[in-house]
């Protein structure tokens, strides 16, 4: 079996990387500089024509987006880990936040972050959008606050959906959000960096997200 991944630091690469080191599965890694544009290449772009990371290459196949990076690892090799549910109604939560982190609190996020961070021109900037943006965000994470009140994990242990999840809310604490409200949010997400492998994964200077 042949499996490469495609990465950057401090980007949503660093998602799959600690999927990949919860579940010790090895595979050739290949750094992906951002600012040297290596992600616009012909050669990159024939993997993943959105021209992002994180990729996923098995035997031959390029997997992209890495919420369906994630459940492609969990289906493969999480199950016998006992990191991803078997088919049934607890996959079915587990696919349910793992989709949800990307596509509602992702889109919430990314907004509030075109619309605030330095990384974006300022004259790009819409303060009402922002606004908007940040409600929604705290919306998400009330959502997640009531899912974890009286529970460790999402699922009945820890999964690769905490794995996943826990990345986002890495995003949110580097872009400041204040978790005073969240306190459920707040020990869970401690619990998650307590892994050895979220340890591991920070030590080598990956980064958030
Ligand atoms: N929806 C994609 C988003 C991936 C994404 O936005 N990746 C960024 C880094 S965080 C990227 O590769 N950007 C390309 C570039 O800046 O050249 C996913 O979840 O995999």
């Amino acid at each position: 079996m042949s499996l490469t991944f495609y990465s950057s630091a401090m980007s949503t690469a660093t998602i799959t990387e600690l999927v990949l080191e919860e579940l010790a599965v090895h595979c050739e890694r290949i750094r992906i500089d951002l600012k040297k544009g290596e992600t616009r290449t012909p050669e990159f772009l024939r993997l993943n024509p959105n021209g992002k990371v994180p990729v996923l290459v098995h035997d031959g196949t390029a997997i992209w987006e890495s919420a369906a990076i994630t459940l492609y690892l969990g289906e493969l090799f999480g199950v016998a880990k006992g990191l991803y549910p078997q088919p049934g109604p607890e996959r079915g939560e587990a696919m349910k936040w793992v989709v949800w982190s990307n596509v509602t609190l992702g889109d919430a996020f990314g907004r509030w972050i075109r619309n605030t961070s330095d990384w974006v021109p300022a004259e790009q900037h819409n303060a009402k959008a922002a606004e908007a943006a940040q409600s929604d965000t705290r919306n998400c994470l009330r959502i997640l606050e009531e899912a974890l009140a009286g529970r460790q994990y999402l699922l009945a242990g820890y999964s690769l959906a905490d794995t996943h999840l826990n990345s986002f809310v890495d995003w949110l604490r580097y872009m400041k959000m204040d978790f005073s409200d969240y306190p459920h949010v707040e020990a869970w997400s401690r619990r998650c960096a307590a892994r050895p492998a979220y340890a591991r994964v920070m030590a080598h200077a990956s980064g958030v997200g």
